[in-house]
């Protein structure tokens, strides 16, 4: 089976975006695939060092992974930090990789924007190496992400690459990898290219204040995004308060063309009840907004007052959920220390 592997930040409340970028697709590729779902703690303190309650965050991305439906007995949830395996391979690969590499990447450049390297912490600039370690220490082949993170796995490749042809020779000498073929040239691979499944009506939800921008944890306003958290009264409002143009929709997507607020929230509609914006344009084209938000704030509660009330209770008594991560951290860690063991090997450590 495929080996799937992805990660959420316990950086604060879950969105609608987070829900349909990653979670949802979590779920989905349960039955096909092995895979391995992460809470990302060590990321979390990149762009921030102090949490007032970091282990209550981690503990509601993983509550929110079970509520949402991932079966962890099946599969693997663990966080991050309890397979220190991840971070030795970060620091290899931060050996691999380029400064310059790190420097391109569109989301430091947005979460450094104004400030002075002064106040920039290293392991921000150095936060896809550490997301490449976290898929290449299982050796995963599929990453379920939102649009955004799409040049953070190119740049997982590029590592991958860097690493098999740079050790190509010791990676024979241990007799292990195989050959491949990456754009015309053949390399003895360790490490495989993985391949992002980014896809399906909202891979890149937007606020709803604003259709260009990104739906993000970190907006300063609430009214932007839906949290897994919100009763269905705050839901109801944010929909009706969500900015709008003046036009009914459309009744074909090109229609949606230079509409982003439209676009998005019929790109939300279609992800929510598993359909595609044509089929949603074909029952709404023409209506308006008016009658449009309404049926949207029905569709999203029914899919997320489940998940909302789930999460709750799995937090009300946080055992269940350790043990969960506990058990998820013990396997993640024997198979992560797997591959570290062969990567120490190929380098040339004494172990
Ligand atoms: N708006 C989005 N649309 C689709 N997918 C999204 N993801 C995030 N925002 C959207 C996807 O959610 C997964 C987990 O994200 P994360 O919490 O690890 O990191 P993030 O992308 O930094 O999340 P935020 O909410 O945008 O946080 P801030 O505000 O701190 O930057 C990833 O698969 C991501 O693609």
């Amino acid at each position: 089976k495929p080996l799937v592997f992805s990660g959420v930040q316990p950086t604060g409340n879950l969105h609608l975006g987070n829900y349909l970028g990653a979670i949802r697709k979590f779920v989905a590729l349960q039955d096909d695939n092995d895979c391995i779902y992460c809470v990302v703690d060590l990321h979390a303190i990149t762009a921030q060092l102090v949490h007032e309650d970091m282990r209550g965050q981690i503990r509601s991305i993983a509550a929110a992974f079970i509520a949402a439906g991932i079966d962890p007995k099946k599969h693997i949830v663990f966080n991050q930090s309890a397979v220190p395996q991840h971070a030795e391979l970060a620091w290899i690969f931060n050996c691999v990789a380029r400064i310059g590499w790190m420097e391109r990447m569109t989301q430091f450049k947005d979460k450094t924007g104004g400030k002075n390297a002064e106040q920039v912490s290293l392991g921000l600039l150095a936060y896809p190496s550490l997301m490449a370690a976290d898929i290449l220490v299982y050796r995963a082949t599929h990453v379920p992400v939102g649009d955004d993170q799409k040049q953070h796995l190119e740049l997982t490749r590029d590592i991958a690459q860097k690493f098999n042809i740079d050790f190509g020779n010791h990676i024979r000498k241990a007799g292990i990898g195989v050959d491949i073929v990456v754009g015309e040239e053949p390399v003895h691979a360790y490490f495989p290219m993985v391949e992002p499944l980014i896809g399906g009506p909202a891979p890149r939800v937007m606020s709803l204040r604003d259709g260009t921008k990104k739906m993000s944890k970190s907006d300063a306003s609430d009214l932007s995004r839906i949290n897994l958290t919100d009763d269905a009264e705050t839901i109801s409002k944010k929909i009706r308060k969500a900015k709008t143009d003046p036009d009914a929709l459309p009744s074909e997507v090109e229609g949606l063309k230079g509409r982003p607020e439209a676009d998005n929230l019929v790109g939300i509609y279609a992800a929510l009840a598993d359909k595609t914006k044509a089929d949603v344009l074909a029952e709404f084209g023409g209506q308006q907004f008016s009658a449009f938000k309404p049926a949207l704030v029905d569709l999203a509660v029914n899919v997320l007052s489940p998940i909302t009330d789930e999460m709750r209770r799995l937090m009300d008594d946080t055992s269940h959920i350790d043990a969960i991560l506990r058990d998820g951290g013990e396997r993640a860690r024997a198979r992560a220390e797997k591959t570290m063991k062969e990567v120490r090997d190929i380098i040339g450590f004494v172990q």
